[in-house]
């Protein structure tokens, strides 16, 4: 029987390359974001190859998440993998200039709001005993870099929240862990940069980074090993990066 997947911030990058790679390996999906014409576009392109329901909510909002996953049709309603990926960076600021705009959005969207969505799809998972869950950390939840302070401190509440998950849903069988990238080219620079487009290439110029597709195989790979095998904690960075503050560019 085929799988379904639940993909937060399937709209863009890590979260829109995974969701064309699960379609293309007959998974199932619910795409989820606040873009709509973006969640349709996709839904188009990926309809012929799998069943795919569209969610739009913003994931800082707790009654809208709750809403949208308690309205799910019957036929998406089974969720057997659950990937926690939206999320974002808002601005990189030394601390005493940091923006408290930026500082609730990364808490509310990076941790809050992937505990709103697990909260309303793991009790499924318990009471069938079965479920895998990706949670996107980073190498920002394993180290912290100049400016990155809030960002960083989201991540590693990701990777505390990874290893809490596991062991607490260890008794129900349900397979919990982390992929932790490095530099992605995706959009996130541009909404780190509030849209600035030159800062955001910048990041990413005089070496290759990761590309959205290189992270959508390998939590393809996570999720495909047999029952037994659980990624738990993964990171992968760049060849040419090899910490958060070390990037060989030419
Ligand atoms: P993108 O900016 O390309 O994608 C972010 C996704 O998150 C979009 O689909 C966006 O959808 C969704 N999102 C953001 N805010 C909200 C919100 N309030 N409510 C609902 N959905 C939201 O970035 P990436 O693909 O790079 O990021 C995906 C994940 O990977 C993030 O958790 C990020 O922290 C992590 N990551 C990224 C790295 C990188 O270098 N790019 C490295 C390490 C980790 P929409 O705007 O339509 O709502
Ligand atoms: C994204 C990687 O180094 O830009 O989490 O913070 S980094």
């Amino acid at each position: 029987m085929k799988k379904t997947a639940f993909i937060t911030g399937a709209t863009s990058g890590i979260g829109k390359a995974t969701a064309v790679l699960f379609a293309k390996n007959g998974i199932n999906l619910v795409i989820c974001g606040r873009r709509q014409e973006r969640l349709d576009q996709l839904k188009n392109e990926l309809e012929k190859e799998v069943d795919i329901h569209t969610l739009n909510f913003d994931i800082r909002d707790k009654t809208m998440v709750n809403k949208a996953i308690d309205g799910l049709p019957e036929e998406f309603s089974q969720i057997d993998i659950l990937i926690n990926n939206a999320g974002n960076a808002h601005g990189l600021d030394p601390v005493h200039e940091g923006n408290l705009e930026d500082w609730d959005a990364m808490l509310d969207i990076n941790v809050k709001g992937l505990l709103y969505v697990s909260k309303a799809l793991i009790p499924q998972m318990v009471q069938r005993k079965s479920g895998h869950i990706i949670n996107i950390g980073s190498t920002a939840g394993k180290e912290v870099y100049p400016k990155g302070n809030v960002y960083c401190a989201s991540k590693h509440a990701v990777d505390a929240i990874n290893q809490g998950m596991r062991i607490d849903l260890n008794p129900f069988g349900i397979r919990v862990g982390a992929i932790n990238p490095g530099l992605v080219e995706t959009e996130f620079s541009n909404v780190r940069f509030k849209g600035d487009e030159n800062r955001a290439d910048n990041v990413y110029k005089g070496f290759q980074p990761l590309n959205p597709e290189d992270i959508a195989d390998i939590i393809h790979f996570v999720v495909t090993r047999p029952y037994h095998v659980n990624i738990a904690d993964l990171i992968v960075m760049p060849t040419a990066q090899a910490s958060s503050t070390i990037v060989n560019k030419s």
